[in-house]
């Protein structure tokens, strides 16, 4: 297995190549990036297009750096902050593999912190829906402007005093693409310089385009000053994540972990992008985006949408179980998707890397994860092998020694988690063994099919499909899941999670809805919508289904659906394969009764959940039509 891998002979010799060429690199960058702003400016600044510069030029003056460094993208600025890294205690290297690097965070910053993260705008009502104006709700945590401002004012004043601030131009989606956005992320964080390199596309390539076009996101990110460790500075007790969709501004403090501080995805490409997606006429969704051929090789691509830590990458990343089915990656996290001039709805990826959830990766659940992140990868928070390679729980055998995510000596007896739950994979998605070739596609790749799930350990079967496009959208507004450690959540509640983006909506929920009932157009080919569940439990609390490889079988009832094969029946939920339509050849004792149960009193209780959700977190910017799909699912499950 992997991590017991040998060190490869000559890697003394390339860490040491390597690190020459970093500090030849970091010493250039010195003199020619690395710029003192006050005194005269260099020539990197002055190439910065106006409205850029600004905005470098405000944060500066805000945050008073010791230095601002324009990262162009190259090579030798990425082994350049390797290598600041690795003097300030950031980072380690892990010489069992090719280019790998550990960080360990604090432990008190190692998830979202969805409580401290807000959206402003100057009505509440934008943000919030009617039911829960002037109070807190579940979806949408509004900011007013003045406490915007004050937020901002009280935390951002000389925070980067002595440090270097990064300046990351980047690009969501494939540079140039006309479904791409870019944006401007400054930061006092190597490891977020670094990291953005890693998710997104950054450097001058970006700059040129936004001297021909200045429209960007503006995003500022610190640390913060006052917690933290010498390796990861931050400010647990007075983080905070703000977005201003009204001036495309994302302000970020206090966290440098993953959502609240690499800019681009959850706070850009989700909570920005869901308001840009909705005034320009498309859609921003948390979705894996994967392309399936079957095996009479036609391919067809799927995009699907469940929460935090419930089964994006591994899906994104599939091998199927059965035969003669290939599946192809595009994206594991994030999907935009725009109709064509031809009706034909088409995703893009705006990513650039993986972000992934390390525990339960391994070589029988996820073979391609496996051979994609041990090359050119910064693992946070797993677990350190005395051979300078990595462990966490579910990847396999426990090693007898290891060096836990906080640092301290682990054996298999010891009681708490070798890596954090939440701990992650950060690589680059173009040395994934089965990316698509279409990954990178300008037009995007065509979507015949949306699945929505989430971990639903009991009543919620494995597969059904909506009767048609509003009722898909009800699925997914009526969306629960169990909650994860992909932010501060305690314990394992069903939660609602509409759409798997109750954490990333940029605006009002009511209006979400029906932005996406409005999409059905004369000409469109709408995807069919389906729920699945591959978390269902028996009593002793073991899942029902094998999952993994083997959701390819209910990938195969779907495609088949697609092509209008009448191989379902219906029931008070939905369509779902007809007895025998759904292929477990080989799969052994599975309880296929139970999988696709629908116990009444659970699903009475079920309704009486929703309406009481709709009722109390939406209440009248709840588009009717939800109310009938409500309405349809009592009466059909009174009369099951
Ligand atoms: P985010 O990156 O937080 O958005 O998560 P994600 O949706 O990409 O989740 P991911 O694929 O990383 O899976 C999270 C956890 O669920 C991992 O521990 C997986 O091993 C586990 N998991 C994924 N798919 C399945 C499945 O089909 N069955 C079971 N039982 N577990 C699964
Ligand atoms: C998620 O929580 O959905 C993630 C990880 O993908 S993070 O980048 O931290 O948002
Ligand atoms: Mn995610």
């Amino acid at each position: 297995m992997l991590h017991y891998k040998t060190i490869p002979e000559d890697y003394v010799r390339r860490t040491e190549q390597c690190a020459a060429a970093a500090q030849a690199a970091l010493a250039c960058n010195r003199a020619a990036h690395v710029t003192a702003l006050r005194g005269h400016k260099l020539p990197q600044l002055a190439a910065l297009s106006p409205k850029v510069r600004a905005f470098v030029e405000r944060s500066a003056a805000l945050c008073e750096p010791e230095h601002v460094h324009v990262c162009d993208g190259s090579e030798a600025e990425a082994a350049a902050l390797l290598l600041l890294m690795r003097q300030q205690g950031t980072v380690r290297p892990l010489p069992q593999y090719d280019n790998c690097w550990l960080t360990r965070t604090d432990p008190a910053d190692v998830a979202r912190v969805e409580s401290r993260t807000f959206i402003c705008s100057e009505r509440e009502r934008d943000v919030v829906p009617a039911a829960r104006a002037g109070a807190r709700s579940a979806l949408g945590n509004y900011i007013a402007p003045h406490d915007y401002d004050a937020a901002v004012q009280e935390r951002f004043p000389g925070c980067m005093k002595g440090r270097t601030m990064y300046v990351i131009p980047f690009s969501m989606g494939p540079l140039g693409s006309p479904l791409s956005k870019i944006g401007v992320e400054v930061t006092d964080s190597a490891y977020v310089a670094y990291s953005m390199r890693v998710m997104t596309r950054i450097g001058s390539k970006v700059l040129e385009q936004l001297r021909k076009d200045e429209q960007f996101v503006r995003c500022l990110h610190s640390v913060g000053v006052g917690g933290g460790t010498a390796g990861w500075p931050c400010d647990p007790a007075r983080t905070i994540i703000l977005h201003r969709p009204a001036d495309n501004e994302i302000v970020s403090y206090g966290s440098g972990y993953g959502g609240n501080s690499l800019l681009g995805k959850k706070c850009f490409a989700l909570r920005l992008g869901s308001v840009i997606a909705r005034r320009e006429g498309w859609l921003a969704e948390h979705m894996l985006i994967v392309g399936i051929t079957d095996p009479k090789g036609r391919k067809r691509y799927i995009a699907a949408a469940f929460p935090s830590a419930c089964g994006k990458t591994n899906l994104a990343m599939m091998t199927p179980s059965l035969p003669g089915y290939k599946v192809e990656c595009v994206g594991d996290d994030i999907a935009w998707m725009r109709f064509d001039d031809d009706g034909v709805l088409r995703a893009i990826n705006p990513e650039n890397g993986f972000f992934g959830v390390a525990p339960g990766t391994s070589e029988a659940t996820n073979p391609i994860a496996m051979s994609t992140v041990f090359r050119n990868t910064v693992f946070t928070n797993v677990a350190e092998t005395p051979e300078g390679g990595v462990w966490w729980e579910g990847m396999g055998p426990a090693p007898p020694a290891l060096t836990d995510w906080r640092g301290q000596a682990w054996t298999p007896d010891t009681k708490t988690p070798a890596a954090h739950p939440n701990s992650r994979f950060c690589s680059p998605a173009e040395q994934c063994p089965i990316i698509d070739a279409e990954w990178e596609s300008a037009a995007g790749v065509p979507i015949s099919a949306i699945l929505l799930g989430g971990r639903r350990p009991a009543g919620v079967p494995l597969v059904v499909e909506a009767r048609d496009w509003a009722h898909g959208v009800f699925m997914g507004a009526a969306m629960r899941s169990e909650a994860t450690a992909a932010a501060e959540h305690a314990g394992k509640v069903v939660m609602h999670d509409p759409f798997a983006m109750r954490p990333f909506f940029g605006y009002n929920f009511g209006d979400y809805l029906q932005h996406w009932l409005s999409l059905p157009r004369p000409g469109r080919q709408m995807p069919k919508i389906f729920h699945v569940n591959w978390f269902r439990k028996d009593q002793q609390g073991k899942f029902l289904w094998p999952g993994f490889g083997e959701n390819s079988r209910v990938l195969e009832w779907v495609l088949r659906r697609c092509d209008d094969e009448p191989c379902h029946v219906t029931t008070p939920l939905g369509h779902v394969p007809a007895p025998g339509a759904l292929n477990t050849d080989g799969l052994g004792d599975i309880d296929m009764d139970e999988l696709f149960s629908i116990p009444k009193d659970f699903w009475l209780k079920e309704t009486e959940c929703i309406e009481k959700y709709f009722t109390e977190e939406v209440g009248e910017d709840m588009p009717s039509e939800m109310w009938n799909q409500l309405n349809t699912l009592r009466e059909n499950i009174k009369k099951a």
